[in-house]
């Protein structure tokens, strides 16, 4: 049972999909440098093209239509309608098709969910130090205003960044998303700091200025997976796990939306890390001063992502430089029970979605909940009667209604990832989290619903028939 006015979606994002990515203007974006990079993605692939749907939305929409879909999040291309990452030039194109889209959804009766920023910086931006820099929050923020202000009279639920986490630790930790970067220990604290400051910014805009007459809600999207001990009644595994929550769903939630700041057992982690190698810079994370926004408080509902789950218990704590590893010093392990979908990092558990949300609102003051991202994938050989992402899909959102009607959650939506086959980064097209299938060897791209689309869309038309009722 779900309650009245649930969202029901599915999500994708720009560069996944959108293709073009040299039509009509648009600037260059760290994943167009990237994926031209050799080695950096699965046979070299690249999103110039994705699903097409840049040119291709018309077919899109058919895909929403035949879901049955009541929202649809989307991420806009920064570099589309920003060629240069600044607002100096402003590429008419993107803001046109933005439009058409925006537009067909809600005369489809389709609220769009919008996220600013979905990996893809500019690579205008990127060549002034991206979000390493400080002054990418101001950069961020004059973005922010002008989508706010060009699609905000129409677009009601917006989400500044998507995962953060992701971006910081993939892109700047481990180099394996772009802009490749492996400065181990600093670069990616500095840029959550940063991504933190600019969703802060964004966020203090439209409360300011735009909230009132335009009515709509803003937050950030986190990444996390469900984690809990190893072993339950041990204690070094319970203090395993909270480090390892701290560095992860704790490292943008803590500060957003209960003290302002980081989790303390994640700065002393880092402190003492430094210490014992005898780092000798400034604090690897950095601090919050009085000229920066104030973070409390800057999310209007709680954005979650969730995959997958892990056992954790404490790490062997051998690295001699400093990295996130050491500081963070976990293991984390994978019940044999839990079958790995598709790709190896996503091990089922549809319970730890409700475990999660229980914990959100335990945590987090009970906040209104969005689950913004949650899917499966397949790899290999291409499986259109998908029966076992179809239960998956089907346990997970019983799991959800639990979280509702037993542990009282405030859970007023779920969007599943993805809408159809796309470009999944580093693993290219390898990997398919669609509910659609992409025919990407078909010059039309053709797009074709699995057995998972078709459960998902039985669930929501049983929804909207009990709500008649
Ligand atoms: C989401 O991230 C993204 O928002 C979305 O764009 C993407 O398509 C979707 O996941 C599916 O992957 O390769 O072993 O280092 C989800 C969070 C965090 C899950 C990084 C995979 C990589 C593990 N992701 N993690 S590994």
């Amino acid at each position: 049972m779900f309650p009245r006015d649930f969202a029901w979606g599915a999500g994708t994002a720009a560069y996944q999909i959108e293709g073009g990515s040299q039509a009509d203007l648009k600037g260059p974006s760290i994943w167009d440098t990237f994926c031209h990079e050799k080695g950096r993605v699965f046979e070299d692939q690249n999103g110039d093209v994705a699903c097409n749907s840049y040119e291709l939305w018309d077919k899109d929409l058919e895909c929403i239509h035949q879901l049955g879909l009541t929202h649809y999040r989307l991420s806009f291309s920064w570099a589309r309608l920003l060629p240069d990452g600044t607002t100096r030039h402003v590429n008419q194109k993107g803001v046109k098709y933005y439009n058409k889209v925006i537009d067909d959804l809600l005369s489809s009766n389709v609220s769009p969910m919008v996220t600013l920023y979905h990996f893809d910086l500019p690579q205008a931006l990127q060549d002034q130090g991206g979000w390493k820099s400080p002054i990418i929050a101001v950069l961020f923020d004059s973005y922010a205003k002008f989508c706010f202000q060009t699609f905000g009279d129409r677009v009601k639920l917006w989400i500044t960044i998507n995962e953060p986490y992701v971006c910081a630790k993939l892109g700047n930790e481990d180099g394996i998303h772009a802009p490749g970067i492996q400065e181990k220990g600093t670069a990616a604290y500095l840029v959550g700091h940063n991504m933190l400051r600019a969703h802060a910014m964004a966020w203090h805009s439209y409360d300011s200025v735009y909230r009132r007459e335009q009515k709509g809600e803003v937050s950030l999207a986190v990444n996390s997976d469900w984690l809990e001990p190893l072993r339950h009644d041990h204690e070094e595994d319970i203090a395993a796990t909270e480090r390892n929550r701290a560095f992860t769903l704790g490292w943008f939630a803590w500060p957003v939306f209960v003290t302002g700041d980081y989790p303390e057992i994640m700065r002393c982690a880092i402190e003492a890390q430094s210490i014992k190698v005898n780092y000798s810079g400034a604090s690897r994370l950095p601090r919050f001063t009085s000229d920066d926004p104030v973070i409390l408080g800057t999310a209007d509902f709680f954005a979650l992502n969730y995959y997958t789950s892990r056992k954790v218990k404490p790490g062997q704590g051998v690295e001699r430089n400093i990295c996130m590893k050491s500081d963070r010093n976990v293991e984390e392990v994978l019940d044999p029970s839990w079958p790995i979908c598709g790709v190896s990092w996503l091990a089922v558990m549809p319970c730890g979605l409700r475990k999660l949300l229980k914990y959100i609102k335990e945590t987090f003051n009970n906040p209104v909940v969005y689950v913004t991202e949650n899917g499966f994938s397949q790899v290999g050989m291409l499986q259109m009667e998908d029966i076992q992402r179809a239960g998956y899909y089907k346990e997970t959102i019983l799991e959800v209604s639990k979280a509702i009607q037993e542990d009282g959650v405030d859970v007023r939506g779920y969007f599943a990832w993805s809408l159809m086959d796309n470009f999944e980064w580093a693993d290219g097209f390898s990997v398919r989290f669609g509910l659609f299938h992409v025919d990407f060897s078909d010059p039309k791209l053709r797009r074709t619903m699995y057995r998972s689309g078709k459960e998902y869309s039985n669930i929501i038309a049983e929804y909207k028939r009990n709500q008649c009722k």
